[in-house]
């Protein structure tokens, strides 16, 4: 991380970085492990997507599949029906709205509808033509590192090291898309927690997101309400905490990242993290100042 802080993407609305932006997640799936059903309604999601681009979000992440471990895909049409209005009222009402999509048709027609950002979890690997599209648009695009679907992802979580295996298969991935196109000032880049990784691979990734900035471009962290949470605050009888009880965690994750130079938190929970991303800001500037303050 530069001493003024992770840097902003370029062409990315939004407030000038200098700290941690914050991406609120919103799900509009039936399915997804902590918020499935909540917000399928559009007009609710819209109200939710609101609400977060008012307790702080610098984006909302709008997604209509879900990637929980053991998901099945839902078809193309499917998605856009549910996530291309929510976009479009979003983007009308001025909030940053990145789309959450593994699908370039998807995307091409959540950039119509005035996404500023592609998400996508499978880093371009799940469709050959999301390389293309993002390089045609010179849109910012997210990549995550991912080793397959969600419906066998459980059993590809071997690495002989995961955090240089991960930082290796994310910088090939930086080459086959540059390759493609894409320009290297629009790309970002996500550990991608839980997806084929152990909670203690995600916590190892955690620990060591300096070797993931070895790649010199920003980085993207979501852990919010993740499994390895609720394994790290299990219960006595061993019960992982429910995703509704894995928000303070969230937040103390914030924190860390924010500090360990993260661009961005994917969260659910705004407004904690929100606070915590300017914590996080304020401490690196009074290290700055130094100490005759
Ligand atoms: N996790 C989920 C979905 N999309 N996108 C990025 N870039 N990074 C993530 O870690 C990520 C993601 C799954 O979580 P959810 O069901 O809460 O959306």
């Amino acid at each position: 991380m530069s001493a003024a802080g992770p840097a902003p993407v370029p062409g990315l609305t939004g407030p000038a970085a200098g700290r941690t932006l914050v991406m609120g997640v919103l799900n509009t799936t039936p399915d997804s492990f902590s918020d499935g059903g909540a917000w399928l309604d559009a007009g609710a999601a819209v109200q939710h997507g609101l609400a977060m681009a008012a307790a702080g979000a610098d984006l909302v992440d709008v997604g209509g599949e879900s990637t929980r471990p053991g998901a099945v895909r839902v078809d193309a049409e499917e998605e856009a029906r549910r996530v291309l209005p929510v976009v479009r009222a979003l983007a009308a009402e001025g909030v940053a709205v990145s789309v959450d999509t593994m699908r370039a048709s998807t995307a091409a027609a959540a950039l119509d509808a005035g996404a500023a950002l592609v998400n996508d979890v499978s880093g371009g690997l799940a469709d050959p033509a999301m390389a293309v599209l993002v390089a045609e648009r010179g849109t910012p695009y997210a990549a995550m590192h991912w080793r397959g679907h969600s419906d066998v992802m459980a059993d590809l979580a071997q690495y002989r090291d995961v955090v240089a295996d991960v930082r290796d298969a994310l910088a090939r991935r930086v080459e086959a898309l540059l390759a493609a196109g894409v320009r290297e000032d629009r790309l970002v880049l996500d550990p991608g927690l839980g997806f084929a990784k152990t909670a203690d691979q995600g916590w190892a990734l955690l620990a060591h997101l300096e070797v993931l900035h070895e790649l010199g471009l920003p980085v993207l962290v979501g852990a919010s309400r993740k499994g390895m949470l609720g394994a790290l605050l299990a219960g006595t009888g061993g019960a992982p905490r429910p995703a509704a009880g894995r928000d303070d965690a969230t937040t103390a994750v914030t924190a860390l990242a924010a500090a360990a130079g993260a661009w961005c938190v994917r969260v659910h929970a705004v407004r904690p993290s929100a606070d915590a991303v300017r914590v996080a800001a304020r401490v690196a500037a009074a290290r700055r100042e130094g100490v005759s303050a």
